[in-house]
């Protein structure tokens, strides 16, 4: 089922140099951008986008690492594009993500894998709105949607 998925590309990813490649293994699925933006974020968006952390041991130190330098924030679209993208991300420890996956090929460590996506449709949706305001997200006709998807 067609739906939208936020992506971050973390700070470590960010200083790593890596966000043209982590955005191009999603582009090259076949997902389709529908807004992206380069942005420090500040501490409140940082608590909301993780307030279903707050308590847990590691919370504060996903808020500092989230906040401490910037991130690309991503709308992809596409089929199951929640899973397609989890899939494609890897596990949450990169120890277990497999190879091929982007936290698999390029982290080591769960508090430094470079990459955040929206968990299920209803997160993705909210994830979204909580991102981008709905001017920032683009309606576009993309000509090869044809060759990527049998069902338009
Ligand atoms: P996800 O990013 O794969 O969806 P979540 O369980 O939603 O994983 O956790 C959010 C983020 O919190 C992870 O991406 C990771 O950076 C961090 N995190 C999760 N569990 C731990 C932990 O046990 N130690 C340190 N950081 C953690
Ligand atoms: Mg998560």
């Amino acid at each position: 089922m067609r739906e939208r998925t936020l992506i971050l590309v973390k700070p470590e990813a960010v200083q790593r140099g890596l966000a043209g490649r982590i955005l191009a293994r999603l582009e090259a699925r076949g997902l389709k951008l529908i807004a992206l933006k380069f942005l420090s974020v500040p501490l409140p968006m940082a608590q909301r986008h993780y307030a279903v952390h707050e308590g847990k041991p590691f919370y504060d130190g996903l808020i500092t690492s989230i906040t401490s330098s910037p991130v690309v924030a991503v709308v992809f679209e596409g089929r199951d594009a929640v899973a397609v993208v989890r899939a494609t991300v890897g596990a949450t420890d990169p120890v277990a993500a497999a190879p091929g996956t982007i936290r698999g090929d390029w982290a080591l460590e769960i508090g430094r894998n470079l990459v955040h996506a929206s968990d299920s449709r209803e997160t993705g949706e909210s994830e979204v709105a909580l991102w981008f305001q709905p001017e920032e997200l683009v309606p576009w006709e993309r000509d090869t949607d044809r060759w990527i998807s049998e069902n338009q």
